[in-house]
């Protein structure tokens, strides 16, 4: 799919009504004719949304969004994943609210799901499923699910993954892709095997430095040709002890949505590396040159917003940047002015822990330290929690601002611009009302 049908309706119209019309609507010859036909991709999503066309959709203004379009994000339900806010249905994307994060670990109901293409279809007999390691290793090897599970160590963890564009809803001017806000993350509990003892079992040869991982889901077009994503990660990150091959998410079989039966979970890293439907890893031996590998890339020095940069000066996202979230209570709540207010939620630093956790209700000025856990384990989301009491009526809001083991914090503005919208880890706030 390319960028622009990934955009939403309301970004693309809020910034240019006319170019929108024309992107969606084929244009008729005739300059008295406003409204032409509907273009195949607005078919489809009308399609889906509707059920039906809309008789007299010549007559409509230009600019104008059909409602039923417009409120597509607030309407679209994806079986399973209820209160998640649809930001595409084909390619499937789905984030939750912050406050639906709240749970210790995420259920799969409430983990974000982000596909670049086709997921596999029909049922799947995980039975039959096999997956292959092949390139720069001694000893190459196709395995099944009972191979894995029969000849590996299993390891258990708490794996904390993000998209890389999660965030990106927050930068100006509006980079293409899904407009994530706060919750495209996401730690569940994962059972398998280390990656790791994988690639030692095939035996790494000395001139292996990167992964390549293929999944089997299509790409958009089905061209079965082209994959949907090939990412992949440095050896060295494949090898840590908690990059690992999945078959269980939360102790139970991995979900259709999330890669039954196998993912790989590279945690910390932009969730692009933990591939779905896993069916091939290619050791390689040079960085991975598969489907996307050249996004997922920010610049390697501060750009002004809006500037265009030369891929020689772009760099592949590895650790992703310290983060928070405050998951209860929601925001807009109200309470009266005396009670005390608990908020708690989650923290993450990429390949690093969190050291801290400060919250502000005075836009900044002042910070309050929060209680803040260990992690379950290396990449597991931290929790904490504070209470709050507030010093008058009024409207205020919290903020929440991470520091990372390296003394890194979270900026409250949107980190610098770059050109895929990416690694926005700007503090989260929520707004509370006080009254008498
Ligand atoms: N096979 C496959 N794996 C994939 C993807 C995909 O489209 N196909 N999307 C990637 C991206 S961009 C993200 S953010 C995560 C999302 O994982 P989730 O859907 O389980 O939350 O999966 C990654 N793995
Ligand atoms: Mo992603």
């Amino acid at each position: 799919m390319t960028g622009k049908k990934e955009r939403g309706l309301w970004e693309l119209y809020a910034k240019d009504p006319e170019k929108a019309d024309a992107e969606i609507w084929e244009r008729k010859p005739n300059p008295l004719s406003r409204r032409g036909f509907l273009k195949k991709t607005g078919l489809v999503t009308m399609a889906l949304t509707l059920g039906s066309q809309i008789p007299f959709f010549r007559n409509m203004p230009g600019g104008f969004i059909p409602l039923a379009l417009a409120e597509t994000n607030d309407k679209k339900i994806i079986e399973g994943k209820e209160g998640l806010i649809v930001l595409n249905d084909r390619p499937v994307n789905a984030e939750p609210p912050a406050h639906l994060l709240d749970d210790e670990f995420t259920p799969k109901e409430k983990h974000f799901v982000r596909n670049n293409g086709l997921p596999p279809e029909g049922k799947i007999d995980a039975n039959q499923w096999k997956f292959s390691i092949e390139g720069e290793v001694h000893k190459p090897f196709q395995l099944s699910l009972e191979d894995l599970k029969s000849k590996f160590k299993h390891h258990t963890y708490a794996l904390q993954i993000e998209c890389g564009g999660n965030g990106r809803a927050g930068y100006n001017p509006p980079a293409k892709g899904n407009q994530w806000k706060f919750g495209a993350v996401g730690c569940a509990k994962y059972k398998g095997v280390r990656l790791g003892d994988v690639l030692k079992a095939a035996e790494l040869k000395d001139s292996a430095v990167y992964t390549g991982y293929y999944g089997a889901d299509l790409h958009l077009s089905g061209n079965p040709d082209k994959a949907s994503i090939s990412r992949g990660t440095p050896i060295t990150k494949a090898l840590d002890d908690q990059t690992l091959i999945v078959w269980e998410m939360n102790g139970e079989p991995l979900p259709a949505l999330h890669g039954f039966p196998l993912r790989i979970i590279s945690p910390g890293w932009p969730a692009s590396a933990s591939p779905k439907w896993l069916k091939r890893i290619w050791v390689r031996d040079r960085i991975h040159d598969g489907m996307k590998m050249n996004k997922y890339r920010v610049p390697k020095y501060p750009v002004k917003p809006g500037a265009s940069v030369p891929m020689e000066d772009m760099a592949i996202i590895e650790s992703m940047p310290v983060k928070s979230l405050i998951t209860n209570p929601e925001t807009g709540i109200k309470i009266k002015l005396g009670n005390k207010l608990d908020i708690r939620g989650h923290a993450w630093a990429g390949d690093l822990s969190v050291q801290a956790l400060h919250v502000s209700i005075d836009f900044g000025q002042t910070w309050q330290k929060a209680d803040l856990k260990d992690p379950l384990n290396p990449y597991a989301w931290q929790n904490w929690n504070a209470t709050l009491q507030f010093p008058s009526q009024g409207y205020y809001e919290v903020w929440a601002r991470a520091t990372d083991s390296a003394g890194v914090m979270q900026p409250m503005v949107v980190p610098g611009w770059n050109p895929s919208g990416y690694i926005n880890n700007a503090m989260h706030r929520i707004a509370v009302t006080v009254s008498q």
